[in-house]
């Protein structure tokens, strides 16, 4: 039984496979779903047996937004008094890795959580869009930022004053998908590509990752200066030497994530 009421959470193996849970309302994200997600996402960071996450919808929608029924009534001083959704800060500080598999709508607060992945797998029915001006109001969770970052400012601005979907092709044409397969073998390839990072070397996975992630928050001197010193601290770790012992005796890697 799932502790939890709007996301499902389910281990193989080394893969944490999390799934939004809510149909009546296309998984739009409400407080509770972003707390669950918030708690399953530092169970899995926490959890040594777990390498990768994968983080789903359904068929029909990955999540189409954050909930506007939950928002509709609210004003300022609530809004900024609870500093609401705030906590999604917390989902992006994950250090270990996840993707997002995006089947159908990923719209608004939607587009934004599969953009906080490390990369995205999109299905071929995969549909993104920013179209919170249809509502009165902008993108909150990161998407002006992090979809002009993937796209560039064409596209993210004519998206974001149009509110137009972009569709699967066009989103990795564009750079915002690293992938896109058969809607029917979307969860296959997810986990498939999960159980391949799962298999690096723990501490490897996390530094790449943190590396990836300081393009954006640092000047190319200081990024590459950070690569460098990350990329000579892991010669601290068993991992290197078990790496590269391993691939002079031409056999598989056997990690302790130490
Ligand atoms: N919030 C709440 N309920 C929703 C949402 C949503 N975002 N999206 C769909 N639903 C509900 C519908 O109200 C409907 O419920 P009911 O059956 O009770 O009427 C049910 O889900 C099914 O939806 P539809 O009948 O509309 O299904 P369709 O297949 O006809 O249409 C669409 C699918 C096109 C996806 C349509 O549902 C839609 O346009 N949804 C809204 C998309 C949208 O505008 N998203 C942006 C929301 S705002 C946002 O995300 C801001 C994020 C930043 C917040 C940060 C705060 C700091």
């Amino acid at each position: 039984m799932s502790q939890y009421e709007t996301i499902l959470v389910e281990q193989r193996g080394a893969v944490t496979l999390v799934t939004l849970n809510r149909p009546q309302a296309l998984n739009a994200l409400n407080s509770t779903v972003l707390q669950e997600l918030i708690d399953a996402f530092a169970a899995y960071d926490a959890d040594a047996s777990q390498r990768c996450l994968v983080l789903t919808g359904s068929e029909k929608a990955f999540a189409a937004g954050a909930d506007i029924k939950e928002m509709q009534a609210q004003g300022f001083a609530q809004m900024y008094a609870s500093n609401f959704f705030g906590g999604w800060e917390q989902v992006t500080r994950t250090r270990k890795p996840w993707i997002a598999a995006v089947a159908g709508f990923a719209l608004g607060g939607g587009c934004e959580v599969a953009m906080m992945a490390d990369f995205i797998i999109a299905a071929d029915s995969a549909k993104f869009g920013q179209p919170e001006i249809k509502l009165g109001v902008t993108p909150g969770m990161g998407g002006s930022q992090r979809l002009t970052w993937a796209v560039g400012k064409a596209k993210a601005m004519e998206m974001c004053l149009t509110g137009r979907m972009m569709g699967a092709e066009e989103a990795e044409r564009s750079g915002l998908v690293a992938k896109v397969v058969p809607a029917a073998d979307l969860m296959d390839e997810a986990i498939k590509t999960a159980e391949a990072i799962a298999g690096m070397a723990p501490l490897a996975a996390i530094a790449n990752k943190e590396m990836v992630n300081a393009a954006f928050e640092m000047t190319l001197a200081q990024g590459i200066n950070f690569e460098r010193r990350l990329f000579h601290g892991l010669f601290g770790t068993e991992d290197q030497k078990e790496g590269m012992t391993a691939f002079v005796e031409k056999r598989p890697g056997n990690w302790t994530g130490k």
